[in-house]
């Protein structure tokens, strides 16, 4: 495998494991070069503690952005996750054209709404804006959730094959390239991963672990770039991120002191052993 450099736009959360303290070490542990740029820093993440700090970093990354393209620094994938303002959306797709090589990977994790409902921070605004920046992408990793708030479709909490459909349908209609809808489950105690491309879809199902964790959407994400971007086709890194988050989540599940976020790093060597 070559050795790749990769960029991934996201924010800090300094406690709570997600974001960029997920994605640096499972990137790096997939063997890729892993270059930041931090959207925002935070205190803590904005699900379930009593509060949080808010550092928006949007007005230094047209600086950064110089910077780089000072000392012609350019990267082979850029993965963006969690935003820190609906003006750095631009700054975001510009960044993605001056500082990658020809023919760099565009992946995009919408990371915006989960459960039905847009994350605190976020409005209809900033998912309009993130339109672009999504129908943009190569690949796109939206959950249920995103996908309905990025086509105007209904969100449902139950729903059959015919509404995956439509809503995949929608998404590439819209201009949607590879897309890896996240958290499809069609039967009780299951769950698993849609993948959308080039109009065919192939679906991985795995166990529905009872217990929701903080945090798997980006575990999730970072292995499926860190898989993709190692040499794996895009079913086949869905299929390796989505048994390394269930193995995380299990890793887990039975520690009630840990309600934020996945004892992720304990199942790395799994991860990379899943890569060979
Ligand atoms: O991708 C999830 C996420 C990332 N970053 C921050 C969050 C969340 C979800 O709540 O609050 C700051």
């Amino acid at each position: 495998m070559s050795y790749k450099r990769i960029l991934t736009i996201q924010d800090i959360s300094c406690v709570g494991q997600c974001s960029l303290t997920e994605a640096l070490p499972i990137l790096s542990a997939c063997g890729l070069e892993t270059a930041i740029l931090p959207s925002a820093v935070l205190s803590n993440h904005t699900a379930g503690f009593t509060g949080f700090t808010f550092r928006d970093l949007t007005d230094d990354m047209p600086d950064i952005e110089k910077q780089w393209e000072k000392e012609n620094l350019k990267f082979e994938a850029v993965y963006t996750g969690y935003l820190g303002s609906t003006k750095q959306i631009g700054f975001v797709q510009s960044i993605m054209e001056s500082s990658t090589v020809p023919g760099a990977m565009r992946i995009v994790d919408p990371a915006m709404a989960d459960g039905g409902k847009l994350y605190p921070i976020f409005d209809m605004e900033y998912v309009n804006a993130m339109k672009p920046l999504v129908f943009g992408a190569d690949i796109t990793l939206p959950n249920i959730t995103e996908a309905c708030f990025l086509t105007g479709m209904e969100y449902k909490e139950e729903y059959d094959e015919a509404y995956i459909d439509e809503l995949l349908q929608k998404m590439a209609d819209a201009g949607a390239k590879t897309i890896v809808l996240t958290g499809v489950g069609f039967k009780p105690g299951k769950t698993g991963v849609m993948v959308y491309e080039n109009g065919e879809k192939k679906y991985y199902e795995h166990d529905k672990i009872a217990k929701g964790c903080h945090g798997t959407g980006d575990v999730y994400a970072s292995a499926f770039v860190g898989a993709l971007m190692h040499g794996k086709d895009a079913f086949e890194a869905a299929k390796i991120a989505a048994d390394y988050t269930v193995l995380c989540i299990e890793n887990t599940q039975d520690d009630p002191d840990h309600w934020y976020g996945v004892k992720f790093e304990p199942v790395l060597g799994d991860l990379i052993e899943m890569l060979k």
